[in-house]
C-alpha cells in the first residue's frame, strides 16, 4: 500500500478534537431514538439499496476527494484541475456490499483510506412539498467512519462501523422545487488504537525494503477488514410531530405479563398518545394512554427461545398512535415479546427456568459480498440453525444487522449482543479515548437493540488484555462518582443503560490474572486445547478443560459459558489417524469438549457456542489457508462432517429441556426505564 497518510481529513481529526470534550463532560446521553425505519399509516420508507456511483481516493495523501470537494458536483463529473491527475473513473457499486472483493483489482480488495460513494434518489412530490413532514437519511451501516453530504451540504458524520446513524433532512429538501437529492457518503476504513475494532497503521519507512511511503493496516482480530456501505441506506419520513423512540421492558407476576413503556415524543409538547397491545390474532388484551405506563397481560403467551416450549418466539405488537389538536398523527408499531431474564450463581433462567446455550458464533461474511447484507443468505442462515438445532448465538465481534435481530424475535434464536471491542490488546486502547468511544458504542448498541426479546445479556468485548492493569478500571462495575457518566467504566454504563439484562465480556485470559471477570454476570471463556498450544495432542482437552471450568467457577462463583472452542478443517481433508486440519481433527476435538460439557452442564456451566459457525474471511498470514476454516459449515454453507456430530448433540439437549409450560415467578434484573 503507498501513500503518505492513510486516514483522516483534517475536517475528521477537527471532528474527534470537537467531540472529545463533549464525551468528557457527562454528556453521554444520545440525542433522540433510532427507531427501525417501519412503514406506517404515517411513515414512509424508500431504500436506496442498488448501484452507486464509488470511488476510492488513491491520491497519495488519500485526501484529493476532500481538496477538490468531490461532493459538490455529480461524483461523475469531476474534473481534477490542470496538473492535478485524475484520481480515476467511477466504478458501479452495489449496496448494500462490501466493496473489497467487489472487483478484480488487488489495490481495491486491500485499500486503506477513504473511498466515495453517491447516488442520486427521487423524491415524491409530496415529500418536499409537505412541510409537516420529516425526511430522514438513515445509513445502516458504514465501515469505519462516514462523512455525508446532501446536494453538496454537510449533514452528518458518524464513527463506527456496525450501528446506524441518521439526519433530518428536511429543510434541504424541502427548499426549492427538487425532485431528487444527491446523496454522498465518504467512508474511511482506517483502524487505529482509539476505534471499535482498534488496529494501527504502520509506515515501512525503510525505502530499501519498501516503496517510499509504504504502510499497512495492522489489526489484533481474526477477520478482514470489509468496507464500504454494508446494509441499506434508507430515506424515510415522519411527521413533523413524531414518535421518537419507545422502550419497553417486561415482567411476569403470577399469570400477568407486564410491558412497561416509555415513549418520546419530538416536535411538539402538546400530543395524545394511545397506546394498544394486540395478540398475535390481532385482538387487542391490554391498552393504555400517555407518554408512560404499564400494560397488563392477563394469562399472557411469553416469549420462549426455539426448542424450549411448543409455541416459540411469541410475539405481540405495540401500536402507539400519537395525535395533536392539529392534523398531524403518527403510528409505530414495535414487535414485543414478554419474557424474564436472570442470573443466578449457576444458572441463566430465561421465564424462570435454566437456559441452556447450545449455539454458534458467527460473523457476517460471504463469498463476494464480504460483510454485505443479504437476504437469501440470512435465510439460509436460519435454516441451518433451525436444522442444527441450535437455540443461540452470538453476534461475534460486532452488532449485527436490525434485521437479523428481527428474525431472532421471530425464531426463538437467544442473542448475546457484542460490541466491536475485538482486539482491544494494547495498553493505549485501555486508556481514556478508548473508553470513551466504547462507552458510547455501547449507547449506541443498547439504544439501537434495547427492544428485542432475543437479546438476552450484551457483551462489551471479545479477548481484550484484561490482565494488564488498566483493565480493572475500564470494565469496573461501581460508580465511582455520583451524577458523571464520565466516571462509570464499562460494565456499570452498559448496566446502567440497562439495568434489565446481564452484562459480560468475552475472556481469553487466565482465571487468576483476569481484572475484568469480577465485574461480569456470567463468565464467558474462550479455549482452544490441542489447537493453539499443545497441537495434535487430543489427549490433553480434557484434563485441561476441566481446570478450566473448575477454576473459573472457584474464583467467582457465576455460571459459566465456553463461548469458543473449535478447530480448523478444510472441507474434503480426511485423516486417521486424526491430523490437524482433517475432518477428523475437527471431530475428535468436538468431542472431547463434548465429554466435559456434559459433566460441567450438570453443574455451573449455562452454554456452549462452537467457534465458528461458517468458515470467513481473514487477513492473509502464514496461519490462515484463504480465511479461518473453523466453520461447521464452508463458507458456501455446505456442512463438514462435524455439522452432524453438533445437530445430533443440540437436539439431544433440547429433548432434555424442553416442554417448560408452568409460569415462572418474576426474574426481571430490573424495570428502570433507559436513560435516553
Ligand atoms: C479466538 C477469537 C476469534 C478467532 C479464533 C480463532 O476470539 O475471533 O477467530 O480465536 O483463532 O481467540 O479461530
Amino acid at each position: 500500500m503507498v501513500g503518505s497518510q492513510a486516514s483522516m481529513s483534517p475536517k475528521r481529526s477537527a471532528c474527534w478534537v470537537a467531540l472529545a470534550p463533549l464525551l468528557c463532560s457527562c454528556a453521554l446521553a444520545l440525542q433522540g431514538g433510532m427507531l427501525f425505519p417501519r412503514e406506517s399509516p404515517s411513515r414512509e420508507v424508500k431504500a436506496l439499496d442498488g448501484l452507486w456511483r464509488f470511488r476510492a481516493d488513491f491520491s497519495e495523501n488519500r485526501l484529493q476527494g476532500f481538496e477538490q470537494q468531490w461532493y459538490r458536483q455529480p461524483l461523475r463529473e469531476v474534473r481534477a484541475p490542470r496538473g492535478v491527475p485524475e484520481s480515476g473513473p467511477t466504478l458501479d457499486m452495489p449496496v448494500p456490499s462490501s466493496f473489497n472483493d467487489i472487483t478484480q483489482e488487488a489495490r481495491l480488495r486491500n485499500f486503506i483510506g477513504w473511498v466515495w460513494y453517491e447516488r442520486e434518489a427521487i423524491l415524491p412530490q409530496r415529500w418536499t412539498q409537505d412541510m409537516d413532514m420529516r425526511v430522514v437519511l438513515r445509513i445502516n451501516s458504514a465501515h469505519y467512519y462516514a462523512v455525508v453530504w446532501v446536494n453538496g451540504i454537510h449533514v452528518v458524520e458518524h464513527e463506527g462501523g456496525h450501528l446506524p446513524f441518521e439526519a433530518d433532512i428536511s429543510k434541504l429538501v424541502q427548499s426549492g422545487p427538487l425532485t431528487t437529492c444527491r446523496v454522498t457518503i465518504a467512508i474511511n476504513n482506517t483502524l487505529t488504537p482509539h476505534t471499535l475494532p482498534p488496529g494501527s497503521i504502520i509506515y515501512k519507512a525503510d525505502t530499501s525494503m519498501y516503496p517510499k511511503g509504504y504502510f499497512v493496516q495492522d489489526i489484533n482480530f481474526d477477520f478482514f477488514n470489509y468496507a464500504g456501505l454494508h446494509r441499506s441506506v434508507v430515506l424515510y419520513t415522519t411527521p413533523t410531530t413524531y414518535i421518537d423512540d419507545i422502550t419497553v421492558t417486561t415482567n411476569v407476576e403470577q399469570d400477568i405479563g407486564l410491558v412497561d413503556y416509555w415513549i418520546s415524543v419530538k416536535g411538539n409538547e402538546h400530543f395524545q398518545l394511545e397506546v394498544r397491545l394486540l395478540d398475535e390474532d390481532g385482538k387487542v388484551v391490554a391498552q393504555e394512554t400517555g407518554d408512560q405506563g404499564q400494560l397488563r397481560v392477563p394469562g399472557a403467551n411469553l416469549w420462549w427461545p426455539y426448542l424450549m416450549h411448543d409455541h416459540p418466539a411469541y410475539l405481540y405488537s405495540l401500536e402507539a398512535r400519537m395525535t395533536t389538536a392539529g392534523p398531524v398523527s403518527d403510528f409505530y408499531t414495535l414487535p414485543v415479546g414478554i419474557r424474564t431474564v436472570a442470573v443466578t450463581e449457576s444458572k441463566f433462567l430465561i421465564n424462570g427456568k435454566p437456559f441452556y446455550f447450545h449455539g454458534v458464533n458467527k460473523h457476517e461474511d460471504s463469498d463476494i459480498r464480504g460483510k454485505g447484507f443479504d437476504w437469501p443468505l440470512l435465510m439460509k442462515d436460519f435454516n441451518l440453525l433451525y436444522w442444527l438445532g441450535a437455540n443461540s448465538f452470538r453476534t461475534s465481534h460486532y452488532p449485527y444487522s436490525e434485521e437479523v435481530l428481527q428474525l431472532c424475535d421471530r425464531y426463538g434464536i437467544v442473542v448475546i449482543d457484542e460490541c466491536p471491542g475485538v482486539g482491544i490488546v494494547l495498553p493505549q486502547s485501555l486508556g481514556n479515548e478508548s473508553l470513551r468511544h466504547h462507552l458510547e458504542v455501547m449507547e449506541e448498541l443498547v439504544r439501537r437493540d434495547k427492544n428485542h426479546p432475543a437479546v438476552v445479556m450484551w457483551s462489551v468485548a471479545n479477548e481484550p488484555s484484561s490482565a494488564l492493569k488498566p483493565a480493572g478500571y475500564y470494565f469496573k462495575r461501581q460508580l465511582v462518582g455520583i451524577g458523571s457518566l464520565s466516571t462509570m467504566t464499562l460494565i456499570t454504563h452498559t448496566k446502567t443503560l440497562d439495568p434489565t439484562r446481564p452484562v459480560t465480556f468475552v475472556t481469553n485470559t487466565k482465571y487468576d490474572a483476569d481484572l475484568g471477570a469480577p465485574y461480569v454476570d456470567v463468565i464467558c471463556v474462550n479455549s482452544y486445547f490441542s489447537w493453539y498450544h499443545d497441537y495434535g495432542h487430543l489427549e490433553v482437552i480434557q484434563p485441561q478443560l476441566k481446570s478450566q471450568f473448575e477454576n473459573w467457577y472457584k474464583t467467582h462463583k457465576k455460571p459459566v459459558i465456553q463461548s469458543e472452542y473449535g478447530a480448523e478443517a478444510i472441507a474434503g481433508f480426511h485423516e486417521d489417524p486424526p491430523l490437524m486440519f482433517s475432518e477428523e481433527y475437527q471431530k475428535a476435538l468436538l468431542e472431547n469438549y463434548h465429554s466435559v460439557f456434559d459433566q460441567k452442564r450438570k453443574e455451573y456451566m449455562v452454554g456452549e457456542l462452537i467457534w465458528n459457525f461458517a468458515d470467513f474471511m481473514t487477513n492473509q498470514t502464514p496461519m490462515r489457508v484463504i480465511g479461518n476454516k473453523k466453520g461447521i459449515f464452508t463458507r458456501q454453507r455446505h456442512p463438514k462432517n462435524v455439522a452432524f456430530i453438533l445437530r445430533e448433540r443440540y437436539w439431544r439437549i433440547a429433548n432434555e429441556t424442553r416442554h417448560h409450560h408452568s409460569v415462572p415467578r418474576t426474574q426481571c434484573l430490573g424495570t428502570r426505564p433507559f436513560t435516553f
